[in-house]
């Protein structure tokens, strides 16, 4: 590969990412493409998830010859056990974000902290009536306190089944009971793979995949619904405001302080703390012209949802950001944070800081967040942060190309917003064929991939075809790198989309935040559904995840195509190994919930399936194409 002089124009579409990758060279920096072409050819007994290490008999691998394992288990339940367990992670991962949410919420409510306050009171107040709180006559943090019980139940095992599924047409429901696949409690779900999969239980592949579905469920319609809402309740509802991205929003002459991981409640709480003008002064005092926020990842979404705070980049940008040269220190919580981040750091002057005991990595310093001391931690982390900066050298900063603008914010209420009030001017659109359809293009980077390479083209060729775009998660900095998060973007879109965007002043791919924050399309699906009267797999809707990497990616395409929403995959989850499982998600799901996954590579491709299933559910609800 190194004699390739092509080879950084191969890795990613992006100009500040190939002029960081030719830096990482030059300083003799390994990356995240280096270890991939390391780790390459991968085992095929793992791609094709029949490698079995659930018990000690084994490990086991399936083979022609070998086909069963020391138990007896064949290829269908080793793969179904080993993907429902994938599922688990990324359910388990959200959720568990959602009951962070909780807690947090849960102590303001008590009076426990200072540091956090309900900033949607008429939020708050919805979504409490929403679940059959009384509101009336009540004081706030009265109703909070009972509407953080009733969070919490749903993480137990006492409930038939999760709140937030009165949001689900009633008909859908039906079915989902018919299948045995409504969720009951998040933890109980998961806990429940768990026992399922342990060795001797659950031996039938189909079985083990319905509790998949429902397991996953659980993740999109209560964990993550709950994180999503219960952020917008702390932090403010996001409504619509501009920002920018790529690696040009860092700063040559300020000190930066990168935010990376997931949970708003740490990164809101240090652009706090970077606000603070004896911290400004601080920093002036060690030389900076100033201190500079800018996010990674999907907190960098929550912070520019909610805040129009900079995106220096998405998951593959994260080691290259330090590259720079230019960042003093980078502050996570948790999720898609490499560990190779430290090392990176520790090649320039860049600090690592974790602040959650749930994931600490060695060589990092860690400053605990705790509900009663987020905003002295921030302080403590700027301080910090700009200590390094008089480490910094300045001979090694490059700082790659100029910031992108972008328009962010785009929350179910911004959107009902700006319709006016109610949904009925999207409903038309979607019946008189301006807008087809609308698809929720979601998720990571994969350095298997041309780094963002089908997330952009993807985008791109959806909104040709007069498609609504709703992005999340990584995918949203490449739609921003791209110019698509702008209202001038229409001038890509399709003649029905350009005019209905145009009319009311918004981009063709719409921002509408970070991972967690896909249980936002969802209830936009339930509530279009509902307005129709007909089941979300009724609706021209689908979902893409081209670049997908993480399991919770994986768990958030299941959810989506057990709510029926068709779900493409640039490339299959560790299936392949089994029949059963790979035939029940590419078309036995269809014949259960009217939606399944595909499974394509090529952006351009993959436009095309998107399309016809989208001309598809409009032929069956009777409109135009
Ligand atoms: Fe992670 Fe959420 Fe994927 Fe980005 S998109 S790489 S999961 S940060 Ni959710
Ligand atoms: Fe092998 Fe069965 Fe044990 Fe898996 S559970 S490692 S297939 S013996």
């Amino acid at each position: 590969m190194k004699e390739d002089p092509k080879r950084f124009e191969k890795m990613s579409m992006w100009d500040d990412a190939q002029k960081m990758l030719q830096k990482a060279e030059r300083d003799g920096i390994e990356t995240v493409w280096d270890r991939l072409e390391q780790q390459t050819p991968h085992c095929k007994f793992g791609e094709s998830g029949v490698c079995c290490r659930i018990c000690t008999m084994g490990p086991c691998r399936i083979s022609k010859k070998a086909p069963l394992g020391v138990c007896g288990a064949g290829a269908d339940v080793i793969v179904a056990r080993n993907f429902g367990r994938f599922l688990a992670g990324g359910a388990a991962g959200h959720s568990d974000h959602g009951r962070d949410c909780i807690e947090a919420f849960h102590a303001v409510a008590h009076g426990h902290t200072k540091d956090y306050q309900i900033k949607d009171e008429q939020k708050l107040l919805r979504i409490a009536e929403e679940r059959g709180i009384a509101i009336e006559g009540r004081e706030l943090l009265e109703v909070a306190r009972d509407l953080a019980d009733e969070f919490f139940e749903d993480f137990g095992s006492r409930r038939e089944k999760v709140g937030f599924l009165s949001r689900l047409p009633v008909k859908q429901l039906e079915n989902w009971e018919k299948l045995g696949i409504v969720p009951r409690g998040v933890d109980r779900e998961v806990t429940e793979m768990m026992h399922r999969t342990h060795m001797g239980c659950d031996n039938d592949a189909g079985n083990t995949m319905l509790h998949a579905l429902r397991m996953c469920l659980a993740d999109g319609w209560s964990g993550s619904m709950i994180a999503t809402e219960l952020s917008d309740i702390l932090f403010g509802t996001p409504s619509p405001r501009k920002a920018q991205v790529n690696l040009g929003v860092l700063k040559e002459d300020q000190v930066n302080i990168l935010v990376h991981g997931h949970n708003p409640i740490v990164s809101e709480k240090i652009l706090e703390a970077v606000n603070e003008e004896e911290l400004i002064d601080l920093a002036r005092k060690a030389g900076a012209s100033g201190v500079n926020l800018a996010g990674l990842c999907c907190t960098g979404n929550e912070l520019m949802m909610r805040q129009g705070i900079p995106m220096a980049g998405n998951h593959l940008m994260t080691e290259l950001a330090i590259i720079t040269g230019a960042v003093e220190l980078i502050v996570v919580d948790y999720q898609c944070i490499m560990p190779s981040l430290v090392q990176v750091g520790n090649c320039y002057h860049t600090k690592m800081v974790t602040t959650a005991d749930k994931a600490r990595f060695t060589g990092a310093d860690h400053v605990k967040f705790e509900m009663h001391n987020g905003m002295e931690q921030a302080r403590k982390v700027v301080r910090m942060a700009i200590d390094r900066y008089t480490m910094r050298n300045q001979d090694r900063v490059e700082i790659p190309c100029e910031p992108v603008d972008i328009m962010t914010g785009f929350s179910n209420e911004a959107l009902l917003e700006a319709l006016g009030g109610s949904l009925s001017p999207l409903v038309d659109a979607i019946k008189a064929g301006k807008i087809r359809g609308a698809v929720g293009l979601v998720g990571c980077n994969n350095p298997k991939y041309k780094h963002d390479f089908c997330n952009v083209n993807l985008a791109r060729e959806l909104i040709k075809k007069d498609i609504l775009v709703l992005a999340t998660g990584c995918v949203t900095t490449a739609a921003g790198k791209a110019g698509l998060l702008v209202p001038e973007a229409i001038e890509q879109a399709g003649p029905g989309l350009k005019e209905i965007c145009g009319s009311l002043g918004i981009p063709p791919v719409l921002h509408m935040g970070s991972c967690v924050d896909n249980a936002r399309i969802l209830q936009l699906a339930a509530l279009l559904a509902n307005e129709i009267g007909v089941s979300i797999s009724d609706l021209p809707l689908a979902a893409s995840s081209p670049e997908w990497y993480s399991e919770k990616a994986a768990t958030i395409g299941t959810y989506a195509v057990a709510s029926g929403i068709y779900t493409h995959l640039g490339h299959p989850p560790n299936i392949t190994g089994s029949p059963v499982v790979t035939n029940l998600a590419l078309e036995g799901l269809d014949e259960m919930l009217g939606a399944c996954f595909a499974i394509e590579p090529d952006p351009f491709k993959a436009a095309e399936l998107i399309d016809e299933r989208i001309k598809m559910k409009r032929k069956g609800l009777g409109l135009p194409e």
